[in-house]
């Protein structure tokens, strides 16, 4: 029977297990460059299978909140070198999230006070946290088609700069009702074209920017997160048909021979299966992908033992459990008490509820 602790080839990466650190924003990145906390909370956590970081915007466009960390500049770069070179020596395995929040922004966290830019003019139903605290979102900017080829570009940039960093791969941020997700739900793309309307054209953006990314660092280090269901606080509607869209858009990948999918099941952060949303043929997704297959969403100990041994998935990933527990696969294995996590330390502020809680003696 295949256990957490069991080590696992993903692509081109030798995990030394299979209990992974989620992505998880936490915006201590002032300016936009991680810092010496940033490399001791990671540092930390290197004892995870793998780490993937907080999301970080590919340009200065693709940035939503105060503080998140981008992969675009060499200041960022030498700053996450830092990281990757402490993961590394610890013995550990460290991907960068690659993030563009499309229309969840605010005109005051971007360049000369643009518009937000997403695949639709709609403003979506979401606050974001700026410098002068929680606002709601502005109105976006429908990209032209002939926009999306720079787009992809910043892209195939930002996984340039995440290898000349040192990371092990990268991960597309496919997810949360960000900009790619806002191509691919008939509840959000508005688009007539290339890149709207029928399944076919609403995932070729994604399907595009995976290829570019794939073709900068290799398909063995690109994973892709997603998440079918999940309306983040209200921020988009589900998709009308999220099987045959997620089916379509994975049949789609298949071939690009991805390390991983990491699979968000249901309301991220909340219910795995979400009170009135479909139930969702995840064996049939998993089936038709050939790369390793992560799971995510509140996830316990017997919970992720459960599923990595019954096969339903052949990763965990891990989001709140980490932030808390720098040592939580030590304290997965040994069934040790976990420290409680310190809820409003989770966004901004400094080294208390990031980089204080105790590891076990
Ligand atoms: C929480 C707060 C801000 C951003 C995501 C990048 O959910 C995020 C995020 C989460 O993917």
């Amino acid at each position: 029977m295949t256990s957490l602790f069991d080590p696992i080839r993903i692509g081109d990466l030798s995990l030394s297990n299979r209990i992974v650190m989620a992505p998880l924003t936490r915006n201590r990145a002032t300016g936009g460059v991680p810092n010496a906390m940033t490399t001791e909370y990671y540092r930390q956590r290197a004892s995870a299978g793998l780490i993937i970081t907080e999301g970080s915007q590919i340009s200065p466009m693709a940035m939503g909140y105060l503080d998140t960390p981008g992969i675009y500049s060499p200041a960022q770069v030498a700053a996450w070198r830092e990281v990757t070179e402490a993961v590394h020596a610890a013995g550990g395995r460290i991907v960068i999230q690659l993030w563009h929040v499309g229309r969840i922004s605010h005109t005051s966290l971007l360049p000369d006070g643009a518009a937000p830019v997403s695949s639709t003019n709609q403003r979506a139903n979401a606050h974001t946290f700026t410098a002068a605290g929680f606002l709601p979102v502005s109105e976006p900017r429908a990209l032209h088609d002939d926009e999306l080829p720079d787009l992809i570009e910043q892209y195939r940039h930002a996984a340039r700069c995440a290898m000349q960093a040192g990371f092990d791969g990268v991960e597309v941020h496919a997810a949360n009702t960000y900009l790619l997700e806002q191509f691919l739900r008939d509840s959000v793309n508005d688009r007539t074209g290339s890149y709207g309307g029928s399944i076919a054209n609403r995932v070729r953006l994604i399907v595009e920017v995976v290829r570019a990314v794939c073709d900068e660092v290799g398909a063995g280090r690109t994973g892709i997160r997603l998440s079918p269901l999940t309306t983040f606080g209200g921020s988009a509607a589900l998709d009308s048909d999220p099987q045959a869209l997620y089916g379509c858009l994975i049949d789609a990948l298949a071939p690009l021979g991805l390390a991983y999918m990491h699979l968000i099941e249901g309301e991220t952060g909340g219910a795995r299966q979400p009170e009135g949303a479909p139930v969702l043929d995840y064996a049939a997704l998993r089936q038709a992908f050939p790369g390793a297959w992560m799971i995510n969403n509140g996830y316990d100990r017997d919970e992720g033992f459960e599923a990595v041994a019954c096969g339903k998935a052949d990763l965990v990933a891990y989001g709140r459990l980490f932030i808390s527990n720098p040592d939580l696969v030590r304290r997965l294995r040994e069934d040790a008490a976990l420290n409680a996590l310190q809820a409003d330390k989770l966004y901004g502020g400094g080294a208390e509820g990031y980089i204080d809680y105790p590891a076990l003696a």
